[in-house]
């Protein structure tokens, strides 16, 4: 299987979203990897969305850390393993002697394997002894985790991926699935007979391509099921069989309704929507039995997530639209392996195996792993964590696959908590991250495709990810880590984590499953105990509960049977309130913060492939015609974002895709990529009360013109480990990667001065406008454009392309000196991103009379690869239409 002299084809699972998707991977022996989708997997059928599919693009070693390191003065030096894991390990034990367990801490991922995690579970809980492990999840899933678990009994999804086929009526509640999980909106987008709304208060592409948007004021999704709620109950649409054999606590319910105003029109008020538009929602949610409504970060990143879960989940207990063909309440789970985390007690107000912090189970678990300690409370949630990593109460953190320092809410306090940590130790796959920096010792982990074990996906289907190659330079897998450090702590734990394969460790998982469960707890995995190493290595996708003995589960709650100890599913009360910071004088706009289509979170992967960086190139702050107006921010310049807790500066975009009153900026840009661009330094650390969830999506802001008096910008070879050019603190710059340069767009306010050499030059004083290009043995190795502000620059895409070419000579110098050769077109902005096709193309074949999506993609090619652009294709027809029927009219 490894390092093969023959391409290898490996049957494993996309490493990015919680969708889940069989990847057909072919590695030749130069380390080229070819994916396909598997078309055998239950999750796709064979689809892959624009990141799978460019997942040959980031599997190269650029970037990576292959060794491990340990800080020296402000740089680091390489490290042995013994060096650095013993490092760790005194370190850990010292504080602990001295300070006690709780004194340290582990802020994991949804993107450990499930092997992983359950490994530094079982370490911390069960050896250490503190329950300070919590997990990026905390940020994810958390307050749909706390619904779940206060109407269900347990954290358990009922729906399976079929259901949203099966559905008549699909809602997106504040989830943008056409650009967050394609593959399964792939499948619904072509069914004829389903209707789609989406609550959002932003107009996205889940939102263009639905028959009904709820464009909602920001955090009012409370009232709006509540108000739903109370429309089921005054038009006696409730399953009166469903709420009284299966369900607890209607009259509390009701009567905490019923002392609102639930009026369609005084919701529709608060809600800030249309009257017809609510009753519209109303109407089809009451005469659909087949409904589905799915919820992620819109519901779950809010002080008022647990509610905001449990006000929709009502509404599909009060008219049984649960655990049938097609009805649930469904929330989607994000990272690859959200869900396994979930499972093994990543959150640190679970034990492990969906156990909780009573005494029977804590006795359980200890039993069970035999182990000297058990965590007897749970421990910190992660914005907790890391004030107390601040205020010194925890000495030493390690942070494994997730990077805090750009993914936490107001991380300028994460860098002040960072900073005076004692220990702050970082596994990671990428040398250079924005929480890699903070590190004391850097851990190399092996990568996707590196490595072995399980995720779980939104649907509850276990699937493997599989090795293809031997494991570069000292890489060792996140578990393997894990337990080497256990070991050094104390030798009397070398039993407990003696595990060789990740079999062992999942074996050691699915025992704590069935240890004294008998039926007790829907989470059992009994069916895969005593597999071999060979069956784990053939394992086929199996959605859990799996027991002994028993079929793996379809979607739960069939029976009416929910995990509460009288076995009803409970109706909480939501209560509808406003956010806890509201907007103020000062700073009276909502800042909302939100995915774009073809990155991944912190982009340490996605920004490696050309192809994904060039839909949203940089990140653009979207505001609304009236309120740019008013402060005279024109579209495509740069504007000054700021908060209570930070500033950011980003290009705007002047679109009413945003109500009056809100911006948006989107998530993904770091220190290496965008500094001026990073959205969590203005993020307010608020969070849920019971989940802890911080509120991503509102931070009241301010926002101004940032008024650059020029803009130009630098291509130079792509280097992705290297520090790249050095700027006055006041220039703006953003990088992105392109196949054979890096182009960094910048701008500011003070003159522009250049030190570049060049082999060609036209610095025109008079325009002011500056052009260098530097040729080197005949390739293009350097390019800057400046210009004043009002001038307008060439497009960059020529330009980088000929960093590609060989033996430029004087005949290319002109045409480079323009940045265009005569007559040729330039595609625009990228909305293809597999097949390459530009806006520009798009909208000359539309001209010409492509006018379907299917056209578009006959004569361009756009759209007939993963389709995840299809939205945007029909967003060009409708213009193109509306724009024909003005000139007819
Ligand atoms: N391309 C891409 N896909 C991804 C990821 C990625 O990084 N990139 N990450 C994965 C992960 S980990 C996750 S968790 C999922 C997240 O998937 P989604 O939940 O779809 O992601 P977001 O785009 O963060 O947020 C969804 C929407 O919530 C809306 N929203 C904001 N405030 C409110 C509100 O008050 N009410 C309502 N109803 N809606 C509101 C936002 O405008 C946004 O459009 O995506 C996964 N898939
Ligand atoms: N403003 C705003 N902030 C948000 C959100 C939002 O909607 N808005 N969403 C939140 C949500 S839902 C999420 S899930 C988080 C995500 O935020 P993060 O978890 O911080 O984001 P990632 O970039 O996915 O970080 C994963 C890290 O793990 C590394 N890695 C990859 N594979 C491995 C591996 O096998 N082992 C190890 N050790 N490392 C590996 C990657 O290089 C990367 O550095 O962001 C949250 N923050
Ligand atoms: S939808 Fe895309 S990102 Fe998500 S698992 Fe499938 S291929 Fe990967
Ligand atoms: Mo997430």
């Amino acid at each position: 299987m490894f390092d093969p002299v023959m391409p290898v084809t490996t049957k494993t699972t996309c490493p990015y979203c919680g969708v889940g998707c069989g990847v057909k991977a072919e590695l030749s022996p130069d380390r080229r990897l070819k994916v396909k989708g598997d078309i055998t997997h239950p999750a796709n059928h064979g689809r892959l969305c624009s990141k799978g599919t460019a997942l040959g693009a980031t599997f190269g070693l650029e970037g990576r850390i292959l060794e491990p390191k340990m800080r020296n003065g402000d740089g680091f030096r390489s490290a042995t393993w013994d060096e650095a894991l013993d490092a760790v390990a005194q370190k850990f034990n010292a504080v602990i002697d001295e300070h006690g367990p709780d004194a340290v801490a582990f802020y994991v991922s949804g993107q450990l394997l499930t092997e992983d995690y359950y490994a530094v579970n079982k370490l911390a809980k069960g050896y250490i002894g503190t329950a300070n492990v919590d997990t990026n999840s905390r940020l994810c899933m958390s307050s749909a985790v706390a619904a779940h678990k206060q109407a269900f009994g347990a954290d358990l999804v009922p729906a399976i991926y079929d259901d949203l086929t099966e559905a008549d009526l699909l809602i997106f509640s504040g989830h943008n699935a056409a650009w967050t999980h394609p593959v399964l909106y792939r499948r619904i987008e072509t069914l004829q007979d389903q209707i789609r709304v989406c609550i959002d208060p932003r107009r996205t592409d889940t939102a263009k391509n639905a028959d009904l948007h709820l464009m909602i004021k920001p955090q009012t999704d409370v009232r709006l099921w509540n108000g739903l709620c109370a429309h089921l109950i005054a038009r006696d649409a409730l399953d009166h069989d469903f709420v009284d054999r299966h369900t607890s606590g209607f009259s509390r319910l009701m009567a905490a309704l019923s002392a609102d105003d639930q009026s369609v029109e005084a919701v529709a008020e608060d809600c800030g929507i249309a009257v017809a538009d609510l009753k519209r929602f109303y109407d089809l949610f009451l005469h659909t039995e087949k409904t589905v409504s799915l919820f992620s970060q819109g519901s779950n990143q809010s002080t008022q997530g647990v509610h905001k879960g449990l006000a929709l989940i009502n509404a599909h207990l009060l008219s049984g639209k649960i655990g049938k063909p097609g009805a649930a309440p469904f929330s989607i789970t994000g990272q690859p392996n959200a869900m396994g985390g979930r499972e093994v007690g990543g959150l640190a107000n679970m034990l492990a195996a969906h156990m909780d912090f009573d005494d029977a189970s804590k006795a359980r678990v200890q039993r069970y792993w035999d182990s000297p300690a058990i965590a007897p409370k749970p421990g910190l949630k992660a914005v907790d964590m890391f004030e107390a990593v601040r205020s010194g109460k925890i000495k030493a953190i390690w942070i494994m696959a997730t990077n805090p320092m750009v993914s936490m809410p107001d991380t300028n306090r994460i860098r002040e908590a960072l900073e005076i940590c004692e220990m702050v130790v970082v596994s990671d796959v990428i040398a250079r991250t924005d929480t890699m920096e903070m590190a004391h010792i850097q851990l190399p982990a092996a990568a996707w495709g590196e490595k072995d074990g399980t995720v779980t996906n939104s649907e509850r289907m276990i699937s493997r990810q599989r090795r293809m190659t031997t494991l570069p330079g000292d890489v060792r897998p996140d578990w393997a880590i894990i337990a080497d450090v256990a070991r050094r702590m104390n030798s009397a734990w070398d039993k407990a984590f003696s595990w060789r394969t990740p079999n062992d460790v999942f074996q050691d998982y699915v025992g704590l499953t069935t240890f004294e469960n008998n039926g007790s707890r829907f989470l059992d995995l009994g069916g895969f105990a005593g597999l071999d190493n060979a069956g784990f290595d053939s394992l086929t996708p199996t959605r859990w509960p799996y027991a002994k003995g028993k079929q793996p589960a379809g979607r739960l709650f069939g029976d009416g049977r929910f995990a509460t100890p009288d076995g009803r599913a409970r109706l909480i009360p939501p209560v509808a309130k406003a956010p806890a910071n509201l907007p103020t004088e000062d700073f009276p706009f909502s800042l909302n913060s939100a995915r774009v289509r073809d990155h991944w979170h912190t982009m340490t992967r996605t920004a490696l492939a050309p192809e994904l960086n060039r839909h949203t190139s940089e990140p653009v702050l979207d505001i609304h015609p009236k309120d740019a107006r008013r402060l005279g921010i024109a579209d495509g310049r740069l504007a000054r974002v700021t908060t209570p807790y930070g500033e950011a500066i980003a290009k705007a975009r002047v679109t009413d895709d945003v109500r009056e009153g809100n911006l948006h900026l989107p998530m993904h840009w770091t220190k290496q990529f965008a500094p001026f661009g990073r959205s969590n330094q203005l993020i307010n650390p608020a969070v849920d009360p019971t989940s802890g969830q911080p509120e991503f999506k509102h931070t009241p802001a301010q926002v101004e013109a940032f008024h650059e008096t020029w803009h130009g910008f630098l291509l130079l070879p792509r280097d992705f480990d290297g520090d790249g050019p050095q700027w006055s603190a006041d220039t703006v710059w953003r990088r992105t990667a392109h196949a054979f340069a890096d182009c960094i767009e910048i701008a500011g306010v003070a003159p522009f001065e250049s030190q570049m050499d060049a082999t060609v030059m036209l610095d025109d004083i008079g325009t002011g406008v500056t052009r260098r290009v530097n040729i080197e043995d005949g390739r293009l190795n350097r390019v800057l454009f400046v210009a004043p502000i009002r001038k307008r620059l060439p497009s960059r895409e020529w330009l980088l392309e000929r960093f590609g070419d060989m033996g430029l000579d004087a005949k290319d110098r002109a045409a480079l000196l323009i940045g265009r050769l005569p007559g040729v077109q330039d595609k625009g902005r990228i909305i293809c991103a597999c097949r390459n096709v530009g806006e520009k193309t798009i909208q000359t074949a539309i001209a010409d009379g492509a006018l379907t999506v299917e056209a578009i993609g006959q004569t361009t090619t756009a759209g007939t690869s993963c389709g995840s652009c299809k939205g945007e294709l029909k967003q060009y027809l409708l213009i193109h239409s509306a724009k024909e029927s003005q000139h007819a009219a």
